[in-house]
């Protein structure tokens, strides 16, 4: 039988861009397993580098193809590429849809291409913790760009802004989704606005409205102002794609622009302070539950709150006055 690996050795080999150890090291803070923390803080300093680029939009938006141009254009820059694709339907951990399989499968053979789905398991489909973890982990694999691809269904599309560096969000011509696009904020969490599916009808129309959307907003001296750009990322002939080009090249200003200004400290900040929300959020919650264990308080909790005798915001606050702010 096979050695199983140690944990440290499994970090070493990732670090030495191990695609095995990648994926066992990501199901492992993937299922929270007792080394999560361990793993996490091994990584951690071989982190911080990378360009994390958010891509959200509408399912069947084009974002899983327009990545898979992207990452051509990152490959032929040199940069080795990890995609994390979040998938909020898929209730197995590391399950991937096939189509996304199918979609990115042009970097199959390529040894500087990692790609990994997973499940997002946070509250209402918002990206989980584990999301950030996957992402570190991509990093310190060697990954120069990392592109995490979202369904842009609500919470995602306002999540995503804060783990990426630059985010696009697709939007797709006709069905009233300029209208959608407003309606969903986009102007506030998209650095890039890209309009896919630019070959079909009513796509000069979405253009217009968009752009007009964006010179009615207000920037300030120096801010960046989102940017739309129009692409076709599928087509039957090559020469029909357009815009991939273009879109790269808008990604790059994106990133002059944010190490410029140093808008990227600000940037960071958000990302870090995001994620200690998270991982404070999952961490008490474990307190209190180890807390109340044994004591049948919980389940006294729980039935008076049924019987409605107490409310469960009084619970909560009775229990984090009683068990975490006097220890006892
Ligand atoms: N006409 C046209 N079709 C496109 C374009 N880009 C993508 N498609 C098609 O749109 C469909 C959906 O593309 P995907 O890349 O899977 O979209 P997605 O946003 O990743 O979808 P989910 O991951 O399911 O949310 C596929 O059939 C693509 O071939 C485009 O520019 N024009
Ligand atoms: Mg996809």
């Amino acid at each position: 039988m096979k050695k199983k690996l140690s944990t440290d050795e499994m970090v070493k080999r990732l670090l030495a861009s191990d695609r095995r150890s990648a994926a066992r090291l990501i199901t492992l803070v993937e299922n929270e397993m007792d080394d999560h923390h361990k793993v996490m803080s091994l990584v951690y300093p071989h982190t911080g580098k990378a360009m994390i680029l958010g891509i959200t939009g509408a399912g069947g938006a084009g974002k899983s193809t327009l990545t898979d141009h992207l990452i051509g254009k990152f490959r032929e820059q040199g940069n080795k590429v990890g995609v994390v694709v979040v998938d909020p339907s898929s209730p197995f951990s590391g399950g991937a849809f096939l189509g996304d399989r199918i979609r990115l499968q042009s970097h199959s053979q390529d040894d500087g291409v990692y790609i990994r789905s997973m499940a997002s398991r946070g509250y209402l489909g918002g990206l989980s913790r584990a999301t950030y973890d996957v992402i570190r982990i991509m990093e310190a694999m060697g990954n120069e760009v990392v592109i995490v691809e979202t369904l842009g269904a609500g919470q995602d599309e306002v999540d995503v802004i804060h783990i990426a560096h630059t985010c696009l969000v697709l939007v797709t011509p006709g069905m009233g989704d300029d209208i959608q696009a407003m309606k969903a904020g986009i102007m506030e969490i998209a650095d890039i606005i890209v309009l896919n599916k630019a070959d079909l009808d009513g796509a000069d129309r979405s253009l217009r409205h968009l752009q007009g959307a964006l010179t009615a907003g207000s920037f300030e001296e120096g801010e960046w102002m989102p940017r739309v750009v129009s692409t076709v990322s599928a087509a039957s002939k090559p020469e029909d794609l357009q815009g991939i080009d273009e879109l790269a090249a808008t990604i790059a200003e994106h990133q002059a622009y944010l190490r410029k200004t140093r808008a990227i400290d600000q940037v960071k900040y958000n990302r870090v302070e995001q994620e200690l929300g998270l991982i404070f959020k999952d961490e008490l919650q474990k307190i209190i539950f180890k807390g109340l264990k044994g004591t049948g308080k919980k389940r006294e909790y729980i039935e008076s709150i049924i019987e409605q005798q107490d409310d469960p915001y009084s619970v909560v606050k009775e229990v984090l006055n009683t068990y975490l702010l006097t220890g006892e």
